[in-house]
């Protein structure tokens, strides 16, 4: 999304000629535009040309690839959904103090399902909920809709500001008040080193003195558990993998069949990532019709899908450093598998033991 847009907007932050809708509580912005459409083309161009072909991980994410995503996080064998859920049944209250004196945004990045903000939310300090506007920003509409649709109807007193972006993009589209900024899941181990750093840079910047910033994060734990994760038995994963290529049929008019392809995810001991490919079962030819482009793609070559991160403390708090943030509180469950990180722009007045966590 392009700056203007969102510095002539840090208060009122609807500007005239950009889709907005509103229907009582809910109001939604949409900064996708011709853009992701581009966008997506240059993405799936460069990464169906290189020699290890690739296509970014968050192309899963259309109505299915979310529902099929709900469905990896009910599978016994993934574990850090309900991992994280449970740190927050702990933290929650702590967390939500935030909101105890005075109102702002609770802004999730990567909204998906609303478990987690349901937990923060149930958890909030009374009178706190009341001055509390959801903000979940997503690339996906309809996850948007659905999740915001769902709180309106259980949370009465609830305010919803819908932000319809791609905010490995662009943040600048946020609003820029008192914020409590949210990222679970440990979507930010999607993205590789540099990546994640620019994301977590991006926050920062829009980080006010007194925010906070509440990222989760998946840890290094014995590989076995790690792979089976990301080879649940009842293969969910295997259908959210394939259904990015039923993702780029339908928006780009291409004809990959993903019954072509088989899932293939194992933990790389090296880099410290699961890796996720497809892996074709016979020679295949595709037609990308909206970039004139045809693909060979040879019997047992793979397209690289999704790296998922495991962090060490150390490496996370290299990260942190890098990007200008601090620890304020580091909260984990009782084996150590999975981290809910609370984080404060680096120069704010630190605060007794703040800085490394504990
Ligand atoms: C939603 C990015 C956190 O990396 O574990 C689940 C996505 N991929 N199974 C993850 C995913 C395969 C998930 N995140």
């Amino acid at each position: 999304m392009d700056a203007a847009v969102a510095k002539g907007s840090e208060i009122g932050f609807e500007m005239p000629g950009m889709n907005s809708t509103r229907e009582g509580n809910l109001r939604i912005l949409n900064y996708l535009s011709g853009d992701h459409r581009e966008k997506m083309l240059d993405d799936i161009l460069q990464g169906m040309t290189k020699r290890q072909k690739s296509i970014p991980a968050k192309y899963f994410y259309d109505a299915r690839g979310s529902q099929l995503f709900d469905q990896i996080c009910m599978t016994p064998e993934y574990y850090p959904t309900k991992t994280e859920l449970s740190i927050l049944d702990q933290s929650a209250p702590g967390i939500m103090q935030f909101f105890l004196k005075e109102g702002g945004d609770l802004v999730e990045l990567g909204s998906g399902s609303n478990q987690k903000i349901r937990k923060l939310l149930d958890r909030t300090p009374y009178p706190g909920r009341g001055r509390i506007r959801y903000v979940p920003v997503d690339i996906s509409r309809s996850c948007l809709l659905e999740s915001a649709g769902e709180l309106l109807e259980d949370y009465e007193d609830l305010t919803v500001l819908g932000v319809l972006a791609d905010f490995t993009q662009s943040l600048s589209v946020l609003p820029r008040g008192r914020k409590l900024l949210t990222f679970f899941g440990s979507t930010i181990g999607n993205l590789t080193e540099p990546e994640a750093l620019n994301l977590l840079r991006s926050v920062r910047g829009i980080m006010n003195r007194d925010d906070r910033f509440l990222l989760g994060m998946d840890m290094l734990k014995p590989i076995e558990i790690i792979e089976a994760a990301y080879n649940d038995r009842q293969g969910f994963t295997c259908d959210f993998n394939r259904n990015i290529l039923a993702h780029i049929d339908r928006e780009l008019g291409a004809d990959f069949d993903p019954e072509d392809f088989e899932h293939l995810a194992f933990f790389n001991t090296g880099t410290e990532w699961v890796e996720m490919h497809l892996k074709a079962r016979r020679n295949v030819t595709a037609r990308i019709e909206d970039l004139g482009l045809s693909v060979e793609i040879k019997k047992g070559e793979t397209i690289h899908t999704e790296i998922c991160r495991k962090f060490t403390r150390e490496r996370a708090q290299r990260l942190f450093q890098g990007a200008g943030l601090s620890v304020s509180r580091w909260f984990t469950d009782s084996r150590g598998w999975f981290s809910l990180v609370e984080l404060q722009a680096n120069d704010t007045k630190k605060r007794p033991g703040g800085s490394t966590g504990p």
